[in-house]
C-alpha cells in the first residue's frame, strides 16, 4: 500500500505512535510518505527507506494570529495524494490533521482513504473546548476509518463528541527489541554513583502531567531512600519543578536531561518510572518503561489501568496523596523481590499484549478494511 502519515514531529507520543507505525510498515514492504512540518525526531535515526514531505508553514503578517499550519498541510497532502498516488491518509491527532484531510480530499480528484488515530489530548483536552469542538466532531465524521488508542479514549469520544462513525481500538505498541533491559553499569554510575535507587519521569512537562506532584514524591522517598531522579523531556511546567528542586532543596539528587532520543538508555538503568497524569489516553511511557523492566507507580486515570495491572507490574493509585504514592514506591525499591517480579512482569506484559509485531497487523487489516469499504 501507499500510505501517507501525518503527525506532530516534536516530543510526544502522538509523534512517537505515527512514526514507529511507519518505520515498521516501511520494513514490511509499504511505500510511506512523512507529511509533517519537520521530520518526526525518532525518525531522525532511521535508516529504512521513507519518503519525507515538509509542510512548510507561511507566515504573512496580514494573518497576525491566524496560524496558516492546517492550510498549508492540506496543500502538502493534496499534491502527495496526488503524485505519490497514496491509498491511504492516515492522520495522527484529530486537530487539526483530519481537517486538513477532508480539505485535501476536496481538493484532489485521487480517490484515498482518511484514517484518523486518536491519541487523548485531542479529545480530552484541547478537542472538547467549545472553540474546537465542532470542528473535532467534524473531523472524526468525515474520516473514513478512526482508531482510537484505548478504550477509555473510545469511550470518550463517544460522550463527548455526536459521533456516527464506528471506532476501532487499536492499542499502541512498543518496539520490545530496541525497547528492553540493558545491562549498564557505566550509565547507572554516572547518574548514580553511590548505588542510589534510579526514579525516571518522562513526558512533555504539560500541566496535565503534575510534575510538580512527582517532585513532591520524590523529595518525600528521598528522605529514607537514597535516589535519584532523572526528568526526561521539556514543556511549559519545567521551570516550575526546578524551581520545587531548588526550594526542597534536592538539586543533587534531580537531573533535568531535557529532550533526549534513546531514552530506553534510561528505562533500562530504572527502578521506578512515575506518573501522575491527571488524565492519560493510553500513556506510552509506561509501556516502553515496563518493557525495560521498569515497575511502575502511577494515577489509575485514563487507559492507564489498560496497561498496567495494579500489584503485578506496579502500583495504580486513586487520588493523588503525596504520602500514599512516596509510600507505595518506596515499597517498591526497597523490596529487591518485589521489584524483581513486577520488572519481570512488566517486561512479559509489554511483549504479550503491545508488541509492534502484534499490533502493526492490526492496522494493515484496518487499512484493507477500509480500502474494500
Ligand atoms: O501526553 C501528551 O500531552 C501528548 C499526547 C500526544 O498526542 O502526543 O499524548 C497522548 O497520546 C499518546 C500516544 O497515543 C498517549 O500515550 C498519551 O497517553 C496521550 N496523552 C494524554 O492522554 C494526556
Amino acid at each position: 500500500m501507499r500510505i501517507g502519515i501525518t503527525c506532530y514531529p516534536t516530543y510526544g507520543g502522538s509523534g512517537v505512535v505515527a512514526t514507529e507505525l511507519g518505520m515498521f510498515l516501511t520494513k514490511r514492504g509499504h511505500e510511506i510518505h512523512f507529511i509533517s512540518s519537520d521530520l518526526p525526531f525518532r525518525l531522525r535515526s532511521f535508516r529504512g527507506k521513507f519518503f519525507f514531505h515538509e509542510v512548510k508553514v507561511i507566515n504573512y503578517p496580514l494573518f497576525e494570529y491566524q496560524q496558516s499550519y492546517a492550510l498549508n498541510l492540506a496543500a502538502k497532502m493534496s499534491e502527495v495524494i496526488t503524485y505519490q498516488e497514496l491509498d491511504i491518509l492516515h492522520v495522527h491527532y484529530a486537530i487539526p490533521h483530519s481537517i486538513s484531510a477532508y480539505l485535501a480530499r476536496q481538493i484532489t480528484k485521487r480517490p484515498f482513504k482518511i484514517i484518523t488515530t486518536l491519541h487523548g489530548t485531542d479529545i480530552t483536552v484541547v478537542g472538547n473546548e467549545p472553540e474546537f469542538l465542532p470542528v473535532t466532531q467534524f473531523g472524526i465524521n468525515e474520516s473514513d476509518g478512526v482508531t482510537a488508542v484505548s478504550n477509555y479514549l473510545s469511550e470518550q469520544t463517544y460522550k463527548t463528541f455526536d459521533i456516527n462513525i464506528d471506532i476501532k481500538v487499536i492499542y499502541n505498541f512498543v518496539n520490545t527489541q530496541e525497547f528492553t533491559r540493558k545491562t549498564n553499569s557505566e550509565l547507572r554510575k554516572k547518574y548514580a554513583p553511590d548505588g542510589e535507587k534510579i526514579m525516571i519521569h518522562i513526558s512533555n512537562f504539560r500541566p496535565v502531567k503534575r510534575v510538580d506532584s512527582i517532585i513532591e514524591i520524590f523529595a518525600k522517598i528521598c528522605e529514607d531512600i537514597p535516589s535519584k531522579l532523572l526528568l526526561i523531556g521539556d514543556g511549559p511546567e519545567r521551570g516550575k519543578a526546578e524551581k520545587m528542586c531548588r526550594d526542597l532543596d534536592i538539586c543533587d539528587h534531580t537531573l533535568f536531561l531535557g529532550k533526549q532520543t534513546d531514552i530506553q538508555d534510561f528505562l533500562s538503568i530504572s527502578d521506578l518510572v512515575i506518573c501522575t497524569s491527571k488524565t492519560e489516553s493510553f500513556g506510552l511511557t509506561i509501556l516502553e518503561a515496563m518493557s525495560c523492566g521498569v515497575p511502575v507507580l502511577s494515577t489509575r486515570v485514563g487507559g492507564i489501568p489498560e496497561i498496567v495491572e495494579n500489584e503485578k507490574q506496579g502500583f495504580l493509585l486513586d487520588g493523588l496523596d503525596i504520602d500514599e504514592f512516596a509510600l507505595a514506591g518506596k515499597t517498591i525499591v526497597s523490596n529487591k523481590k518485589l521489584q524483581d517480579e513486577m520488572s519481570k512482569s512488566g517486561m512479559k506484559r509489554a511483549r504479550d499484549k503491545f508488541d509492534a509485531k502484534k499490533i502493526i497487523p492490526q492496522y494493515e487489516k484496518y487499512y484493507r478494511e477500509v480500502l474494500d469499504r
